[in-house]
Order: C-alpha cells, then sequence, then structure tokens
C-alpha cells in the first residue's frame, strides 16, 4: 500500500515527463506557425493528463524503465486532446471553454480547429512509429492498439452513439455501451499499452483488460456526479440548462444514491480484476480511488 504523497509524487513526475515528451516534439515541428500554435494552445491549456498518466503507471507495474512508455503516453494524450478539440466545435457539442480556457475555434477558427484535431491524431502515430527507444514490434503493436481504441470500432463509434442518443432515452446497458467505446477504449489503450511495453504477458494484459472497462465506467460515473455538483472547474452545459437536463448520465438513470453505489461496486471490481493481473500495482490500486474520489 502506498501512502498519498508518494502518489502524488508519481502523478506530478510523470505529469511533467509527459509534458516534456509532447512540447518538445511538437516544438520541433517544422509546420505552418498557425498550426502549430493551434496545436500547441490545446495542449498547453492543462488538463489531468489521466490517462498517460495511467498507461506510465501501468507500465511501472511491470518494469520500471519509463523512458520506454513515453511516446505512447504522449500520443495518447494526443488523441485525447484531438477528440476534446473536435467534440468542442459548433458541429457536436459546441463549447466555448474548454480546459477554463477559450476552446481552440474561439481562439481561433472553426477550419483551424478542424486541422489542429487532425494534425495532432495523425501525428501520435508518427511519434510512436518514430521513436527510436522500440523495436519494430512494439511500433506496429501500438500503432495497431492505438488506432484501433480511437478510431471507428472504439472512440469515434461512442461519440456517434452518443449524439444519436441525444435525442432519444437509453437503456443503462446502452449507457454503458457508449461509454466503454467514447471513453473507456482509451484508458483500455493506456492500461494494456503500458503493460505490453512492460513486458506483460497475454493472460495478464487480459485481467488488465477487465480492470481498465471498470476504471472507465467509475471515472464516467464520477464525471457525472460531478457535473450535478456544479463544481466550477468542470467545464459543460450550465447545470440545470436544458441541454443539460437532456444529458444521459448515470445519475440520471440511477439517481444520485445509486451511481454513488454502482462506482462503489466497480471499485471492488477493478481492484479484483487488479489482483488477478499478478503485478506491482500499488500505484493502479491507489489511482482507482483518486479516480473515485476525485473532485475536479
Ligand atoms: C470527437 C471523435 C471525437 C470524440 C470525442 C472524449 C470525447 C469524444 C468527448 C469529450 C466529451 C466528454 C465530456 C466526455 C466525457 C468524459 C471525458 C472524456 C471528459 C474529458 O476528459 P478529462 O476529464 O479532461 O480527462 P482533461 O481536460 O483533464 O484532459
Amino acid at each position: 500500500m502506498i501512502v498519498q504523497q508518494e502518489l502524488s509524487d508519481f502523478i506530478n513526475t510523470n505529469k511533467n515527463l509527459i509534458q516534456q515528451e509532447i512540447q518538445h516534439r511538437l516544438q520541433q515541428l517544422d509546420v505552418p506557425e498557425r498550426l502549430k500554435d493551434s496545436m500547441l494552445y490545446s495542449i498547453q491549456a492543462g488538463g489531468k493528463r489521466m490517462r498517460p498518466i495511467l498507461l506510465m503507471a501501468s507500465h511501472h507495474a511491470y518494469d520500471h524503465d519509463m523512458e520506454k512508455a513515453l511516446s505512447a503516453a504522449a500520443a495518447l494524450e494526443m488523441i485525447h486532446t484531438y477528440s476534446l478539440i473536435h467534440d468542442d466545435l459548433p458541429a457536436m457539442d459546441d463549447d466555448d471553454l474548454r480546459r477554463g480556457q477559450p476552446t481552440n475555434h474561439k481562439r481561433y477558427d472553426e477550419a483551424t480547429a478542424i486541422l489542429a484535431g487532425d494534425a495532432l491524431l495523425t501525428f501520435s502515430f508518427e511519434h510512436v512509429a518514430g521513436d527510436p527507444r522500440l523495436t519494430d514490434t512494439q511500433k506496429v503493436q501500438l500503432v495497431r492498439l492505438l488506432s484501433e481504441a480511437s478510431g471507428p470500432k472504439g472512440m469515434v463509434a461512442g461519440q456517434i452513439l452518443d449524439m444519436e442518443a441525444e435525442t432519444k432515452a437509453v437503456t443503462l446497458a446502452e449507457l454503458e455501451t457508449i461509454h466503454t467505446l467514447k471513453t473507456g477504449e482509451l484508458f483500455r489503450f493506456a492500461i494494456s499499452s503500458g503493460a505490453y511495453l512492460g513486458g506483460a504477458t497475454h493472460e495478464q494484459i487480459t485481467h488488465l483488460d477487465k480492470f481498465a472497462h471498470y476504471l472507465g465506467v467509475i471515472f464516467q460515473v464520477q464525471d457525472d456526479i460531478l457535473d450535478i455538483s456544479g463544481d466550477p472547474g468542470k467545464i459543460g452545459k450550465p447545470v440545470g440548462s436544458d441541454e443539460e437536463n437532456e444529458k444521459n448520465t448515470y445519475v440520471k438513470l440511477l439517481g444520485l444514491d445509486g451511481a454513488i453505489e454502482k462506482k462503489k461496486e466497480y471499485v471492488i471490481k477493478a481492484k479484483e480484476a487488479l489482483h488477478e493481473a499478478k503485478a506491482e500495482t500499488s500505484y493502479l490500486m491507489s489511482l482507482t480511488d483518486y479516480f473515485s474520489n476525485r473532485d475536479y
């Protein structure tokens, strides 16, 4: 069992490593200045970096040489940032603020925001494929896992199902499918690719996939709970507005107490799956509680 301070140190150290990795690579890019600025604008706007931190923690469970996991972690954050830029566009969620700052299309313009998202998505693959710290087999495997998680079988599928669900009531099972694809697939990439690069076996990765599924739901349930608590740090539609009321959420389907119960149940399941993965999973254990109790 690790203490709170150790977890904070792990998070901060890895956050800095990830930041340096992304910043360094993007700043080196010899591309049109406006494109580079808009890519860096959204990357530098903050963000909790939860996905790449999870990837680093999953890697650490099998191997302490963290350098090897850095390009996959950076690529994951680039893809997450692209998805937020596109999600904020007028054709999708039409948001003015993200990460506490004007959204990319508000700061620049719609066309530039679309291109900044496209560029972050495609550059993420270039970054992994060009990493001299990885073997050719690792590069191919990471590109495959990353495209599956973020593409039409993963996050993009979740996004379109979520858009379709805006105009109808959904069941709990349908809601879980939407979030498993839209949010959970990137979590699954984080956990499985970190472990893969650390040398985990196929069987261990199967247990970790289950863990990632539960963790994705925990993250989303907590997101929905924070939404109704009106946390000023969270950017969404104004609490109580029509658009907010129409959203399909765990709190809407289960009530606040039911959502809290669901979260507790999934924390237990997540930790059971971690035990089965038979590795040094103390950071992943603590991150599960951190995800479940986060207040921003
Ligand atoms: C546009 C293909 C495409 C997909 C968009 C991620 C996503 C799919 C939409 C974002 C909308 C949203 C609020 C999703 C629910 C949970 C979520 C992914 C929140 C944002 O992630 P955080 O809280 O954000 O990790 P930070 O800013 O900390 O990185």
